[in-house]
């Protein structure tokens, strides 16, 4: 738990100064994975585990880092922001080098990064950490950047700094989530809308692997090349079409269905954009189950025909499907580790969460952790003042 007084006092130690605090939370999808960079839909709500990050103005125009999950310091400055190898500091300087681009006048700053998102579970900590960093750096030197841009700043942080060629989804759930409600995003025109998401009587249970997911790695790039491959083959037919937003099945019966790979790629996200949309018709019926059984069909997309499940997410959705008091399960966010989400009925979530353990401790001799997900609201700046 990221306490807000132990990083002021923090920073007083490290900085001798008041830091200006940015909360920015981690986030789960219902449904919709792997659709945002397609032009599809997601349905992303921002969760009660946050990253926090405390700035403040340096003199020179040196770059001090400090995080808290590693208990390490990092030293550059304005000019000197790429480094050889991937760093964890990639996520604060992709995102100051994105403000050079556009012109941002900047001098060095001070930076402690701390929270509560666990790392490579799915949660989307790197979006995290990249909204914060936008969003102090805003405060802190008066740039009046709109949230939107600061979203597709982190957006293209991610992709150029970091390397992961990731749509829009993680960033923009972190700045635009709001409590008790999750976000349907077109992600092809970013308008968007609240569902309230009713959670009498259930809980939102992540159910953690623990295998680290490592999306930057060649995978997940390989996946939004393959969804590509596809729409231009049938663009050469249909040249109206712009990304797999505007395919059909039978296109893809027509022109892609040589190619068996590309094909499965492809089939999964556009049945899951039309799971979406019909997804969201539950939600306004309040028919949860009609939902959760969504939710099985998208994993089983992801693991078949999209192939970006593992061994161990495969056994955790297997653990629970035939329990009823599970409504729906499926792996989220970017695949090969993480966690899954469960949708389960409130009175047996202690139940299902001990007995699963137990059953993944038996198949895989490995530790689950376990979270319960409330929906809260997006990134904020943390007013309260703080006595040192
Ligand atoms: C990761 C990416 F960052 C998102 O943009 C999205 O594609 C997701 O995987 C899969 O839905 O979190």
């Amino acid at each position: 738990m990221c306490d807000i007084e132990r990083l002021h006092k923090l920073f007083h130690q490290l900085y001798h100064t008041d830091p200006i605090i940015v909360r920015a939370p981690g986030r789960i999808n219902l449904i919709g994975e792997h659709t945002d960079y397609n032009n599809g839909f997601v349905l992303p709500a921002t969760i009660d585990k946050a990253i926090y990050v405390g700035v403040s103005k340096r003199t020179d125009n040196k770059i001090h880092l400090h995080a808290e999950e590693y208990n390490e310091n990092y030293f550059t400055d304005l000019e000197n922001l790429r480094q050889s190898k991937f760093h964890w500091s990639a996520y604060v300087l992709g995102v100051v080098e994105q403000l050079q681009k556009r012109n941002y006048s900047l001098t060095g700053f001070n930076i402690i990064v701390d929270g509560d998102v666990p790392v490579g579970a799915g949660m989307a900590s790197s979006a995290a950490i990249e909204c914060a960093t936008a969003f102090g750096l805003n405060e802190l030197f008066g740039l009046g950047i709109s949230k939107l841009d600061m979203v597709k700043i982190a957006q293209k942080a991610e992709q150029e700094f970091v390397g992961l060629q990731c749509g829009i989804m993680d960033m923009f759930t972190c700045m635009f989530g709001k409590k008790d409600n999750v976000i349907c995003l077109d992600c092809r025109s970013y308008e968007y809308e609240y569902f309230p998401f009713h959670q009498e009587g259930i809980k939102i249970v992540l159910l953690d692997t623990s295998i680290k997911h490592s999306l930057a790695s060649s995978e997940y790039n390989t996946r939004r090349k393959q969804c590509e491959e596809g729409v231009a083959l049938i663009q050469q037919h249909l040249p109206e079409v712009q990304s797999l937003r505007d395919v059909s099945i039978e296109m893809l019966d027509t022109y892609v269905a040589h190619n068996k790979t590309v094909y499965n790629r492809c089939r999964f996200v556009v049945e899951e954009i039309d799971r979406l949309l019909a997804a969201c018709g539950d939600l306004q019926r309040n028919d949860i189950k009609s939902f959760g059984k969504k939710m099985y069909a998208t994993h089983k997309g992801l693991s078949k025909l999209y192939e970006v499940s593992c061994a161990e997410l495969d056994i955790m959705v297997d653990l629970v499907k035939h329990d009823r008091s599970v409504i729906g399960a499926r792996m989220m966010g970017g695949g090969f580790g993480g966690c899954t989400i469960n949708i389960v009925k409130e009175n047996a979530v202690e139940e299902l969460i001990y007995n699963t353990r137990n059953k993944y401790r038996e198949r895989t001799g490995m530790n689950l952790n376990a979270y319960i997900a409330v929906i809260e609201q997006g990134a904020n700046l943390v007013e309260e003042r703080i006595e040192v």
